[in-house]
């Protein structure tokens, strides 16, 4: 496969104005009639000749240029391009091509889900359909007629308004949509089948009523409510808070199965993965109440942040994919607990971009080269790139910020642009130098930041000396300081803060101040600070960086009770944690710091406190996050440690703990709010903790849960107690009982798989294998193999690098075989091998090894072969 380097990107050779779209669908194929309008680019005066098209795995039936039929001589196929040498300066060309929906297993372009037909084009799925310049900086208006048997596809849609319908011979009908807005083609979709429509409508800033519709399958008309209020929550705040209004007359969302990610925000059709968007009390958790209402408001901030403005080209992805993540996050903070959203963004970030950032595939938020863009899709250019934004969001302010976005949305609306152009806006708006800040989009990897202090009594003054430095990344090396705001409070003996006064200023600042690191090294001054101050260091994690302070246990346990931002007091318990946790590692005669159980005794008695905030603070740094801190990561000493400070707690605090799972009785009403999310939260995690030691009063309890629960979040929290305990007569009963009560219910069904295969109790090698011969496995839908294999391989972590290698060589399997009917999900489950460089020697032997067993497979596809060439390299 061949690299593609941003250093070679030309503006395209030809331009299409319009795009007209005629589907024939059928059982055994589909056959898509395109006419496109297009004229030579005065941009690329004196290039290209010859017109060069995208396709993949077309069959081309015939070609008309201004109605004449080509002929054979006239054009060429080479499959991947489809060339025509002589051409006007403008010109109507006519592709005619036939195409399998229903054996396209790859989920990209046009295929079948459950029955119906629906497309997924970005990044590169149009041309999977038809013939085309498929690349987003290529915008044109479409028109889109869709002809299908009445019966069995009732509901049609595309992208726009639906101008013409009517009924053609054979029981067929057809319906022709169009779309005024020009896009690129990778927010192109089509849907044809037998859906249910509910409706509810909006009327917009200025007065317009917008229709917004959600399809599903007949037999989810009672999953849509949420979704609908959450899509109406996320309009009204993108008015009030970017000034963006919803541009067309209609606004859809399909549910579809079968999905290869979340959702998608094709123009005026968005289209969802059903476990993204349909969830009711009984049968979905709050978590994916939760996720759902994060996704619909993502897709729908797409319109403007993606749609209005695109991105000139894929290099450009976090441009669009950043900034909506960040507005998203605004969003769900908004709705909900803001430290809460910052702890789980943070957590996120932490745990799992910081991995990206530091293994074979780090790259910067705008990569410079790719293989297959499919495997760009990262938690970089998501997660860090809205952090990124965050950061200028924190440096210029919410108003500047605004003021900001205003430029953005207003000088490129109908464009494709660069990240460039976003940094550029956000300055002309502010006046603001963000040229060294730009490094956030050019450097890979985290930066380190090493902290230490001084204390002069006599002078009263208060000394950081702030270092940072950022690792070497594969083609990366030797890279300059960053642009880094830097929040931080200082806290005096009794836990207030002070107010901040650095030298040379004058009276007495704010308490939190966020400093601005350009430098390898900094020194601050602050004067007048009466006693030895505590320092609450990156406060709100106002950047994406490691933080390296030598606090004591004290100092954390100090800051855990006392400090005024929310994120570092649960960010100081979760440093204690890791400390303790480490402590033990490997010392099986070590006790457990009496600290770290008097601060969680004193979180479960604190009835004043924010309960959301103690729920998140009870919970233990996950194993994941531990092997990310570690140097070389051993992985079974890890659990042990891990898995022993939690029954020492539990053991330590068992009464405090049933007292608090006595406390927390049900809501008489299910809502999603923060209160009730973290009263069901505490309920189940209490729980858990007290299961874990194997109580039989605990034991009873779970079981009633899980008989009484009316909600799924507390009916799985039981089961998943009961499963990741030493009852195993009670463990297969629950599981057998639920498996029973939603067989129907392929979320469900999900949720049930991925408890089995997550847990580190009783799901090992064996029971997982047994998972995928059961009978609502299917090697199709990727929701099952994520629900099975990635939960096995992404959360079982002591199961799967069991030392004999067996976890490597199962997911080494997996991926082999998926990689021939569908490489992105193939490539997606590859993560966890490629980070064999972390792991201690017993482990990274094997996972090497399984690594080389995928790379030595005949016709490895590009998705693949990148991941596995780049981990090996
Ligand atoms: N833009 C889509 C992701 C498409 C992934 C293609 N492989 C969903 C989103 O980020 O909103
Ligand atoms: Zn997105």
């Amino acid at each position: 496969p061949k690299t593609i380097y941003l250093s070679e990107y030309q503006v395209p050779d030809f331009l299409v104005d319009h795009v007209d779209l005629r589907f024939e669908l059928f059982e055994d194929g589909a056959r898509v009639h395109s006419t496109l309008t297009v004229r030579r680019n005065a941009e690329a005066r004196g290039r290209a000749e010859q017109l060069e098209l995208n396709g993949d795995s077309l069959t081309l039936e015939s070609v008309h240029l201004d109605g004449r039929e080509l002929q054979a001589g006239e054009y060429e196929d080479r499959g991947e391009l489809l060339v025509v040498p002589a051409v006007p300066d403008t010109f109507e060309l006519q592709v005619v091509t036939w195409l399998q929906p229903h054996k396209n297993t790859r989920l990209e372009g046009l295929y079948k889900s459950s029955g119906m037909f629906c497309t997924q084009c970005e990044a590169q799925g149009f041309r999977c359909i038809t013939f085309f310049p498929d690349r987003p900086d290529v915008m044109a208006r479409y028109r889109t007629r869709i002809e299908a048997d009445k019966s069995a596809y009732p509901i049609l849609l595309s992208n726009g308004n639906d101008v013409e319908r009517g009924d053609l011979d054979g029981g067929r009908h057809f319906v022709t949509w169009e779309d005024p807005f020009p896009k690129p083609s990778y927010l192109f979709a089509l849907v044809a089948g037998d859906l249910v429509e509910q409706k509810d409508s909006f009327t917009t800033m200025s007065g317009r009523d917008i229709d917004l519709r959600i399809y599903i399958e007949p037999r989810n008309v009672e999953k849509t409510a949420h979704a609908m209020d959450s899509l109406k929550r996320a309009m009204r705040w993108d008015e009030e808070v970017y000034g963006r209004e919803y541009d067309l007359d209609i606004f859809m969302i399909v549910a579809v199965d079968d999905f290869n990610m979340g959702a998608m925000e094709n123009k005026g059709l968005n289209i969802f993965n059903s476990s993204c968007v349909l969830a009711r009390p009984e049968s979905e958790t709050d978590m994916a109440f939760q996720r759902i209402e994060s996704i619909v408001a993502h897709e729908y901030f797409h319109n403007w942040s993606g749609n209005r403005v695109t991105c000139r080209d894929w290099f450009q992805l976090s441009l669009k994919e950043g900034f909506t993540v960040f507005r998203d996050s605004q969003f769900s903070a908004d709705m909900g607990s803001p430290t809460v959203n910052r702890i789980e963004n943070a957590t996120l970030l932490r745990t799992a971009q910081f991995a990206e950032d530091a293994g074979p595939m780090a790259h910067p938020v705008r990569p410079s080269s790719y293989m297959e863009i499919t495997n760009f899709y990262t938690l970089t250019i998501y997660e860090k790139g809205a952090a990124v934004v965050r950061m200028i969001h924190t440096l210029l302010g919410p108003e500047m910020f605004r003021q900001g976005s205003d430029l953005y949305f207003g000088r490129h609306d109908g464009q494709a642009v660069t990240t460039d152009d976003f940094v550029k806006a956000m300055e002309d708006a502010s006046g603001r130098d963000l040229g060294q800040f730009r490094l956030w989009y050019e450097q890979a990897g985290t930066p380190e930041l090493t902290v230490e202090d001084e204390y002069d009594r006599a002078a009263q003054v208060y000394r950081l000396t702030v270092r940072q430095s950022i690792p070497d990344t594969p083609g990366q090396t030797d890279k300059k300081p960053q642009h880094i705001p830097f929040a931080l409070g200082l806290l005096d003996t009794e836990g207030n803060d002070i107010p901040l006064t650095l030298a040379g200023e004058s009276g007495p600042g704010d308490t939190t101040r966020v400093l601005e690191l350009t430098e390898r090294e900094h020194v601050f001054e602050f004067t007048g600070v009466a006693s030895q101050p505590v320092p609450s260091l990156l406060r709100d994690f106002s950047a994406p960086v490691r933080v390296n302070y030598p606090w004591n246990r004290d100092q954390l346990m100090f800051l855990m009770s006392h400090d005024s931002d929310g994120f570092n007091r649960w960010d100081a318990g979760q440093r204690l944690a890791v400390d303790v946790i480490r402590e033990v590692a490997g010392h099986a005669e070590t006790d457990i710091d009496p600290r770290l159980i008097n601060a969680s005794r004193t979180l479960l008695n604190d009835r004043e406190a924010d309960q959301a905030l103690v729920a998140k603070m009870l919970q233990l740094p996950s194993e994941a996050y531990l092997i990310e801190l570690s140097e070389e990561a051993d992985v079974q000493t890890i659990h042990h440690a891990r898995e022993r400070v939690l029954k020492m707690l539990a053991t330590a605090l068992r009464d405090d703990l049933m007292a608090c799972y006595q406390r927390q009785q049900p809501a008489e009403r299910y809502q999603v709010t923060p209160e009730d999310v973290a009263s069901r939260s505490l309920r189940n995690m209490t729980l858990a903790w007290l299961l874990d030691l194997g109580d039989e009063q605990a034991r009873d309890m779970a079981l009633e849960q899980f008989r009484s629960a009316t909600n799924m979040t507390d009916q799985s929290g039981a089961l998943r107690a009961l499963v990741n305990s030493p009852f195993e007569e009670e463990r297969s009963h629950a599981l057998d009982t639920f498996y029973q009560q939603w067989h129907k219910d392929p979320q469900v069904v999900e949720q049930w798989f991925s408890i089995q295969a997550s847990s580190p109790v009783s799901g090992d090698l064996a029971a997982v294998r047994r998972l995928l011969e059961h009978e609502a496995f299917d090697w199709k839908n990727p929701n099952k193999i994520r629900h099975v294999v990635g939960a096995f391989a992404g959360q079982n972590l002591v199961h799967f690098h069991e030392q004999d290698g067996s976890g490597y060589e199962f997911l080494a399997d997996t991926i082999r075989r998926l990689d021939d009917s569908n490489p992105q999900i193939a490539a997606r489950l590859t993560a966890p091998l490629t980070r064999w460089r972390k792991f201690a020697h017993v482990y990274s032997e094997g996972m090497r090894k399984a690594l080389e067993s995928v790379r030595d497979k005949d016709g490895l596809s590009r998705d693949v072969y990148e991941v596995v060439h780049k981990s090996l390299a």
